[in-house]
């Protein structure tokens, strides 16, 4: 009895799909997996290829040539390629899945049969084979699978260091590996995307991009290019001439996907109107003249619901008046947010068709101080029908990046089925074999934001939260079960600086990766102050002793925050900050406290704690982080556009009074001073301070020299303009004496 029971279960889970041995290492996890079998075979050192001769030179077949075993027309292992209607798979046309992009693959120790509805699914059916076979292992199965979402993939549309050439290509490795099939190429600091949008591309660069477009192509991933014209741009027949020609020249380089994106503007360029007639026109003249060129995308002004203006009815003019085949993109109910059916039925009402999903995860862009290896998560897991496409922002950290986008690849593709714990786990080791543990244990620490000015959070250290507590009861075992989780980490971060194998992502990790180990050694300091407190004096190292090693590795996390390690645009190099580190600093401030109480000391008991508030009623400046790093005190910059209403303030107020140096701050527009009051609280009074620009071109905002040598506690910035303004927010940051 107990063994019919074990053999149903057997069956039941082969079928279930991604629970199969081999077929598990795939990603995506297909749709319908069936096992014969959980019999294991070696995978063949060499093979033959059977296809008809329409195959021989497509994608598919080029990816088996190149997968690293031998071609032998003598090999008894046979992979059998074909797609609809072709001779060679003509047996298994009742088992192709009627779906653009589908395949039914056929496992046996003899070989393999992939019968796709087209070249793309063809080649999908590879990387599955090949997927399978990673571990040189093969198990008999057949799989049918198709995608759930038509167009999926990556968005390079942060601010910051646009990707290097290389890192693109082997992006599009991963894309291809991995199922995505759109890769938008907008780096808001390519100038030839944005600022000078009308400049053709000089020879050099413009090779480049027709490099990529041709590997993109090689590897199933179809290559957009978008432009980024709506800065400066004048609704006149000679900008929208420029702009033809543009998109000409590029077309010459060999692409054939377009996009047009008009976020993060003002004035202007943001007309509904104007957009629509441009998008028509590129649309009806260049788009649908050309015959081989993928439907249009564009990024509408208003492309998340919080900017979104019902009374204006930006949205519903581009709905009504924009040709339906144009694809719009959204980034959900606010700037970064996840994506639910909800949301989906709101903005594909007014759109008129199904939104084109910009998800702005994992960006880092507006949180530099972070890097973002936990995994994808939060989106519904029903709206595959309600998008005609998914793509995310990645972080400037092309590989890093690869985490995140490995849950997008398996997410847009089997979106039920998804399951993000599962996905991560594969994720780390497909892009670290050599050292996963350390890769994982790290990443533990770097998933969530911090505090940003979107609001966007996510799960990091709830596997540490029980601990963080217990902690603090002044229990040796469980502080020296803590400090073994900061070992952990210390040990993760040796062990990946050393590692050769991925040498791009050690480079990208390893602000964060000198950082963990500061983190962890201060924490093991701290553990070490707990449990010595109780210690008998003058056993050595004392208290003390670790006392000081604590404040002196304070001190070193600080530096590196401020050295030449952090991002060039953004001070700070932060781990662990949900629950490692503020769980760290809580037990030293505690201990400090304990051990001033019964030794009747006066050790400084203050942890990783800035003085500084930021409030406002400017809504999108509300959450802004401050941060102060010896005399010098910055806001954290914002990218998009800041609406500021008239009369709306933005004040900073210092536990203790300061005595400032000087001051500067940029608003990205010229001749902006005179809209604003820049005051000071000093004895209990507001005083204003002179602002100015040194030349009418420059942005940078300058304050008059009566400012050095004041005393205040507050700071305040107020629109006394009457009217309400549009500005970006790109500096603000003060020095005290
Ligand atoms: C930009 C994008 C940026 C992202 C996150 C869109 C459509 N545009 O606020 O370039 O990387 O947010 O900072 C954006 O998301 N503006």
């Amino acid at each position: 009895m107990k063994k019919t029971i074990l053999t149903v279960s057997l069956i039941l889970m082969g079928c279930m799909g991604g629970m199969n041995a081999q077929i598990s290492l795939v990603n995506p996890v297909p749709q319908v997996v069936k096992s014969a079998s959980q019999e294991l075979y070696n995978a063949p050192e060499e093979w033959r290829i059977v296809c008809d001769d329409a195959r021989t030179d497509g994608i598919a077949a080029a990816a088996l040539k190149t997968a690293g075993r031998t071609l032998n027309n003598d090999a008894a292992f046979t992979v059998t390629l074909g797609v609809r209607g072709d001779k060679a798979v003509r047996k298994y046309k009742k088992q192709i899945p009627q779906k653009a992009e589908g395949y039914y693959m056929e496992l046996t120790p003899d070989g393999a049969v992939i019968a796709a509805y087209d070249e793309q699914g063809l080649y999908y059916g590879v990387q599955t084979l090949l997927g399978s076979m990673a571990q040189g292992k093969i198990e008999s199965c057949t799989v049918t699978d198709w995608p759930d979402v038509k167009y999926r993939g990556v968005v390079e549309g942060f601010y910051g260091t646009p990707w290097s050439h290389e890192a693109r290509l082997s992006q599009f490795d991963f894309y291809g590996r991995n199922k995505m099939n759109v890769y938008i190429y907008g780096p808001k600091d390519d100038p030839y995307h944005r600022d000078h949008w009308r400049t053709p591309y000089p020879a050099e660069e413009g090779k480049r991009i027709q490099e990529l477009a041709e590997y993109a192509k090689q590897h199933g991933v179809n290559f957009y290019w978008a432009i980024h014209p709506g800065v400066d741009i004048k609704w006149t027949t000679e900008d929208r001439d420029a702009l033809m020609a543009k998109l000409e020249q590029v077309y010459s380089l060999g692409v054939r996907s377009f996009a047009v994106f008009f976020d993060d503007i003002w004035g202007e360029g943001k007309r509904a109107d104007k957009q629509t007639e441009l998008l028509n026109y590129i649309d009806n003249n260049f788009i649908q003249k050309k015959k081989d060129v993928a439907p249009l995308i564009m990024c509408p002004t208003e492309y998340n619901k919080a900017w979104a203006n019902d009374e204006t009815g930006y949205l519903r003019t581009l709905g009504t008046q924009m040709n339906k085949s144009i694809e719009i993109m959204w980034t959900g109910n606010s700037v970064v947010h996840c994506i639910d059916k909800e949301s989906m039925d709101w903005i594909n009402q007014r759109i008129d068709r199904k939104a084109y999903i910009w998800w702005n995860f994992p960006v880092s862009d507006f949180v530099r101080d972070h890097i973002l290896l936990g995994p994808a998560y939060g989106n519904g897991l029903d709206i595959d029908d309600d998008v005609s496409g998914f793509v995310s922002n990645p972080m400037e950290h092309a590989e890093a990046s690869k985490i995140a986008l490995y849950g997008i690849a398996d997410y847009t593709w089997n979106m039920e089925a998804y399951d993000y714990k599962a996905n991560w786990e594969k994720a780390i080791v497909d892009l670290l074999p050599s050292n996963p543990k350390a890769l994982r244990t790290f990443a533990l620490y770097n998933k969530d934001l911090g505090p940003n000015g979107h609001g966007f959070n996510r799960e990091e250290g709830d596997e540490l939260k029980q601990l963080a507590q217990e902690v603090m009861n002044n229990d040796n075992r469980k502080t020296y079960l803590f400090y073994k989780y900061c070992a952990d980490l210390k040990a993760s971060a040796d062990i990946l600086l050393a590692d050769r194998t991925n040498p791009e992502l050690i480079r990208e990790l390893r602000p964060w990766l000198l950082q963990a180990r500061n983190l962890a050694d201060y924490g093991m300091a701290v553990c070490n102050m707990a449990i010595m407190r109780s210690a008998k004096l003058g056993e050595y190292p004392t208290f003390t002793d670790f006392y000081a090693q604590a404040r002196s590795l304070q001190e070193q996390m600080y530096q590196l925050e401020n050295s030449d390690e952090r991002h060039a645009l953004q001070p700070g190099v932060k781990v662990g900050t949900k629950v490692m580190l503020p769980t760290i600093d809580k037990l030293f401030t505690q201990s400090v406290e304990l051990y001033n109480q019964t030794k009747g000391t006066k050790l400084s008991s203050v942890a990783g704690y800035s003085p500084y508030k930021l409030t406002s009623n400017v809504e999108q400046l509300a959450l802004l982080p401050v941060t102060a790093s010896s005399n010098t005190v910055n806001v954290s910059p914002a990218l998009e556009v800041i609406y500021w209403q008239a009369d709306g303030e933005l004040v900073i107020e210092s536990e203790n009074e300061m005595t400032l140096q000087g001051m500067e701050f940029n608003l990205g527009v010229k001749d902006m001073a005179k809209n604003f009051t820049l005051e000071l609280y000093v004895d209990g009074e507001w005083k204003p301070v002179s602002i100015l620009h040194y030349k009418p071109e420059d942005t940078a905002i300058h304050t008059g020299n009566e400012l050095a040598g004041m005393k205040a506690t507050k700071i305040r910035l107020t629109n006394t303009s009457e009217r309400d303004l549009e500005v970006y927010f790109k500096k603000f940051s003060f020095t005290k004496q």
